[in-house]
């Protein structure tokens, strides 16, 4: 064959190619470019007899085809996508959409009243300077008892109740070990509240294994009883009403000496007596003292030189207080027809 006859065999094809492509449907698109650039197309094949022609055509006819090969993938590929663009677009637009239709709102989750009522009770004391600081729910008995001054056959230390891993480990039965751990790393002054979950072998419908305390203390030189009776009141009027009182009884714990069980006047009957406060006038809802000075001795504080009160409540009392609850499970069901209440 000669250049003049190859040249228009070539570009007879290529014209050819094109024809068909416009009229090709999108399915027949695949098959077009296999019969003209495939491995046995007409392109591949006319390329192939390539070594039966004179050598100085070749490189010519090599470039023509090459062009050519080119120009089709580009027209092919540009094709197939205007097509598929195509059929895309009808199939959106068979799809019709009610614009009036309701959306779906998206339920809004809510604080646990757990949460919220550990929130204010620290948010009293933040506004009095006070830091909040959280620790381990597991502990040694170092810090859960002897740092404390448990002394060692002290019945909370018994496994009818406490929670023990192993030997020594526990689960803590209140937040004090964290305010040990804050004692040994801060030098006075420190005033510190500490909300958290406690856990204690006991189970009825104002117990849980698990709640939730709220911790606190102040240390530095010449705290006294009056600020521990300045700082708690302040609290309870804060918490459950300006017009409320606070009372102080003595009480016994081991880490602190005198100690005080803390209760308010009853904010529903305002002292008469009534189903809340067991006809007393009263509430308790926390307990305090002067920190002993045998836990300073561990932490290796000066009794000389500082002296602290130290305070703590439990949370779940406070918040059925607050919301008139008698049982302290509903706190755990996740019920939502109690939860939204809040
Ligand atoms: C209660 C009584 C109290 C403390 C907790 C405390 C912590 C350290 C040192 C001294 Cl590190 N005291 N905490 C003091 C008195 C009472 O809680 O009835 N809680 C529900």
């Amino acid at each position: 064959m000669s250049l003049e006859e190859l040249k228009g065999k070539l570009e007879a094809l290529e014209k050819q190619a094109l024809a068909e492509l416009e009229q090709a449907a999108q399915e027949g698109i695949e098959n077009l470019r296999v019969k003209y650039l495939g491995k046995k197309g007409e392109l591949t094949s006319i390329l192939r007899g390539l070594s039966n022609i004179d050598a100085a055509v070749r490189p010519l006819i090599g470039k023509l085809s090459n062009e050519i090969k080119t120009r089709l993938e580009e027209k092919i590929n540009h094709k197939q996508n205007e097509l598929k663009e195509k059929s895309e677009q009808a199939a959106l637009s068979n799809i019709t959409v009610d614009l009036t239709l309701p959306g779906t709102s998206m339920a809004m989750g809510s604080m646990h009243p757990i949460t919220q009522v550990m929130e204010e009770i620290c948010a009293i004391f933040t506004r009095l300077n006070f830091a909040v600081v959280q620790g381990p729910e597991i502990e040694t008995d170092y810090y859960n008892f002897e740092a404390l001054n448990f002394p060692p056959e002290h019945p909370a230390r018994d496994m009818q109740d406490t929670f023990f891993i192993e030997d020594k480990v526990l689960l803590r039965t209140h937040t004090s070990p964290v305010q040990v751990r804050v004692f040994e790393k801060q030098k006075p002054p420190v005033k510190i509240v500490v909300p958290g979950k406690v856990y204690r072998h006991d189970a009825d419908v104002t117990h849980s294994p698990m709640f939730h305390q709220v911790e606190g203390f102040m240390v530095d030189e010449n705290i006294t009883f009056a600020d521990l009776k300045g700082v708690l009141t302040l609290f309870i009027k804060e918490m459950f009403g300006e017009q409320l009182s606070a009372r102080f009884r003595p009480d016994f714990f081991p880490f602190t000496e005198p100690s005080a069980e803390v209760a308010m006047s009853c904010f529903a009957c305002k002292g008469a007596g009534c189903r809340i406060c067991k006809n007393s006038g009263w509430i308790e809802i926390m307990g305090a003292g002067m920190i002993d000075p045998a836990v300073f001795k561990h932490v290796k504080y000066d009794p000389e030189k500082y002296s602290g009160f130290a305070f703590g409540m439990g949370v779940e009392r406070i918040a059925m207080l607050k919301y008139g609850i008698d049982n302290i499970g509903l706190f755990y069901e996740n019920d939502l027809r109690f939860l939204k209440q809040f």
